[in-house]
């Protein structure tokens, strides 16, 4: 069983800062701001307040001009509010800038710090705790300087570097270089692990599920492969990858239910998370699963795509998974959603609903990438003559002396990986 740890620290109350451009419409603004504040949520605060501030472009000192922070400022000051997250990313100097004026009892953070604070308490393992430190000193590194430094010291809590790190506040960019430099050779070393585990699954048809924060990957990933995976509703439950075996009549695959993905996920984030997401990067098919029932389902799917995009994930297979479709009520939203993404699957992974839809879907994502060859090989090869009546489809076999040819059908990774053993065998033989 999975238990997260309750953290007995106070709640901090927050105030959130939307900026609405010339261009952006008021209810994206509110939907961003929603998103914003249950960011905040997971993060352990409360948000108590919300301002948006119509701007043409941000103010290069303070992002939302001088005036305007000094009043945002008064406003929190006078309500006791802990926090000030802006929804917007704002430049090491607008940061800092902003932090003086707020004084040394209210912080002030952006999105990205938030959601770096997040995957901090999230972290579980080594593998992912050194991801997020990594990212967070990256984030760091250009911030350190005077008051921000200077406060970090002083509290603990949301914005600032909790866990193992907290005793090294005193962090000057040479330290803080050096410690980056120590942790990217730790992912190194990690990564290289990582490889030797899954050099062993060799050549399995491998499935990742990818997707925005929330939308149900873990619970679908139980649905299919009949594990406990933890299920939270709240973002960023999952931060490491969990791999399954998954049996699907004759055909079967390895599934990856890994982290999610959300709007302006800082690249630094991604970067580090090279290691987790490898699954991602080596799958043949790629489920993307999206939350029916969010109003920003297609900037969801959006931002799923970007960011594959960032870590250079292009043309494998696909498929479009909308789940929670138990808690869409009218038909009206199912039509539109079906004209939206008109070849998607519908599902409700928690009820359990058309997963054998998904399935057959997936069985036909495998034999699609199915090739077939002829393999011919000694008969003395006894061995590796009953592995291949074990993997593949040995479609037809014709026998001469001291041969066999085996016409074999399979997933093209597995029929590749027997061709370069026999060729292997053929080079041995020859030099022989
Ligand atoms: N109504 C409904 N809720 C669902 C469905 N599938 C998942 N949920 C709920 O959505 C919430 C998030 O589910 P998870 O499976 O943890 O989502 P995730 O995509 O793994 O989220 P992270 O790991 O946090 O990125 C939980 O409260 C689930 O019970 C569904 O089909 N219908
Ligand atoms: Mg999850």
């Amino acid at each position: 069983m999975h238990t997260i740890p309750q953290e007995n620290k106070p709640r901090e109350t927050a105030l959130l800062v939307g900026v609405r451009w010339p261009d952006t419409p008021s209810y994206l603004v509110d939907e961003h701001l929603d998103e914003l504040a249950l960011l905040a949520d997971t993060a352990g605060a409360d948000v108590i307040g919300q301002v948006i501030q119509a701007r043409q472009r941000a103010d290069a000192a303070t992002f939302i001009g001088r005036g305007k922070a000094e009043s945002l400022v008064r406003q929190a000051a006078e309500m006791d509010y802990d926090l000030i997250i802006f929804d917007e990313e704002l430049s090491p100097s607008q940061q800092k800038n902003l932090q003086q004026l707020a004084g040394e009892n209210i912080k002030v953070i952006d999105r990205s710090g938030l959601i770096l604070h997040i995957f901090a308490r999230n972290a579980r393992t080594r593998e992912a705790k050194t991801q997020v430190e990594l990212a967070q000193l990256q984030y760091l590194l250009p911030r350190l300087s005077g008051q921000w430094t200077h406060l970090e010291r002083q509290k603990g809590g949301i914005g600032t570097r909790g866990g193992p790190g907290e005793t090294q506040i005193e962090v000057d960019r040479r330290i803080t270089r050096a410690k980056i430099r120590r942790l990217q050779s730790d992912l190194r070393r990690i990564a290289a692990e990582h490889r030797t585990q899954t050099s062993r699954r060799g050549s399995a048809y491998q499935i990742a599920l990818v997707g925005y924060t929330n939308a149900g990957k873990s619970t679908l990933m139980n649905a299919l492969s009949d594990s406990d995976v933890f299920v939270e509703d709240r973002l960023f439950a999952t931060l490491d990858t969990t791999t399954r075996r998954l049996q699907l009549g004759e055909h079967q695959a390895l599934i990856s239910d890994t982290v999610g993905f959300i709007r302006k996920l800082p690249h630094d984030l991604v970067a580090s998370f090279r290691t987790t997401l490898s699954e991602v990067r080596e799958a043949d098919l790629i489920i993307k699963v999206l939350d029916a029932g969010n109003p920003q389902v297609e900037e969801h799917y959006r931002t799923i795509n970007e960011v594959l995009a960032d870590m250079n994930v292009a043309d494998q297979a696909e498929l479009v998974v909308l789940n929670k479709i138990d808690a869409i009520g009218d038909t009206n939203s199912i039509d539109r959603l079906q004209r939206i993404f008109p070849s998607s699957i519908m599902i409700s992974a928690r009820q359990r609903l058309r997963i054998d839809t998904l399935e057959r879907a997936i069985v036909e994502k495998i034999i699609e990438s199915h090739v077939t060859e002829e393999l011919r090989l000694p008969l003395k090869e006894s061995k590796i003559i009953s592995e291949i009546y074990d993997c593949l489809k040995v479609e037809e076999s014709i026998y001469e002396d001291n041969s066999v040819m085996l016409r074999v059908s399979g997933p093209h990774s597995m029929v590749r990986q027997f061709r370069h053993r026999l060729e292997n065998l053929d080079k041995q033989l020859r030099s022989q």
